[in-house]
């Protein structure tokens, strides 16, 4: 079989309308210039870029009965999943350049009514500071990049939940967050009951990425469908500061290097979202420059030395 990670699709998806911060909607652009063509290329990766989507403008309102700009996040989701549907189906490998995280949704709807069509399993990474599984009643904000994850598994409005065709698009067995370390009080516990399993910074600190990602890992097949979701708020700010939210205390570059090597080690990752880079926050574009780094690493840009072994991360 040919390797899908070989046939690249770059979608840009170029909106903030789910953000409580202008900017993310210049992201798709801020990746191009730090040059994603060439460096996936560069691994020997045909590359589409299909350009941006064209959705509806940012009103810049506030919250009406606990979400924000509800009908503009519905209509940039749908459009995403209507492009990323059809580029799997085409049998390419997916990259979502966002925009903020409640793309999320229509990214993760495609993948998942993709994997249901095609009888494979599903695992979603979500590598993010936040859990995003809040709701009209939870949020603080009315923020929907806070909501994706919970409309995911159901709970949220209609055109949003039911954006896969098949409710809810994800169970808690498909999901693994990684990196947590902001949570609201009520999404915790709403998030507890669903029996999500969360990796967070809590747990990183204490085991250590390796042993996460094993953990996160664990289970995979050659019938898994791998998505990844990467929140570039992840990343601690010392290296990332170009996010609207950013939160301290996340993973340095070698953690997230490994955790992307890794990742890539599965050979399982089949479609990749890039969210929440805000280039009006930025400085010089470097947090565009690291995204990228790791991106060189989720397709196989490994720094070992000596050869891997098969089914681990090199030495053992
Ligand atoms: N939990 C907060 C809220 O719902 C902040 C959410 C921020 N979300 C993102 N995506 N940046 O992860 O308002
Ligand atoms: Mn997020
Ligand atoms: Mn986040
Ligand atoms: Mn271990």
């Amino acid at each position: 079989m040919q390797d899908i990670r070989k046939q690249v699709s770059l979608v840009g998806v170029p909106t903030d309308v789910g953000a409580g911060h202008r900017g993310s909607s210049m992201g798709p652009e801020a990746i191009r210039v730090a040059g994603i063509t060439q460096t996936l290329e560069q691994l020997g990766i045909a590359v589409r870029d299909c350009g941006n989507l064209n959705g509806p403008p940012n009103p810049w309102l506030p919250p009406q009965a606990g979400y924000r700009h509800l009908e503009q996040v519905i209509a940039w989701n749908q459009l995403a999943h209507d492009a990323l549907y059809a580029e799997l189906c085409q049998g390419r490998f997916p990259i979502m350049l966002g925009g903020d995280h409640c793309l999320g949704v229509g990214s993760i709807a495609a993948v998942s009514r993709y994997c249901r069509e095609q009888g494979r399993k599903l695992r979603v990474l979500w590598l993010d500071a936040h859990t995003d599984f809040n709701t009209a009643d939870l949020t603080p904000s009315g923020n929907i990049h806070g909501m994706p994850v919970a409309c995911l598994f159901g709970h949220g409005p209609r055109e949003l939940v039911q954006m896969a065709g098949q409710v809810p698009a994800l169970q808690a067995d498909m999901l693994r967050q990684i990196g947590i370390r902001s949570v609201d009080e009520g999404e915790k516990a709403f998030i507890h009951q669903q029996g999500i399993e969360v990796f967070d910074m809590r747990f990183i600190d204490e085991h250590g990425m390796r042993h996460t990602m094993e953990q996160a890992l664990h289970g995979l097949d050659e019938n898994t469908h791998l998505h990844v979701s990467f929140d570039v708020d992840f990343l601690d700010p010392d290296i990332a500061p170009g996010v609207g939210t950013t939160v301290r205390g996340g993973p340095n570059y070698r953690e997230a290097q490994l955790c992307m090597e890794m990742i890539a080690d599965t050979e399982c990752m089949a479609s990749l979202d890039i969210v929440e880079l805000n280039p009006a926050l930025d400085v010089r574009n470097q947090t565009a420059e690291v995204a990228l780094d790791l991106v060189r690493s989720l397709f196989g840009q490994s720094t070992l030395v000596r050869p891997k072994h098969k089914n681990g991360s090199g030495r053992q």
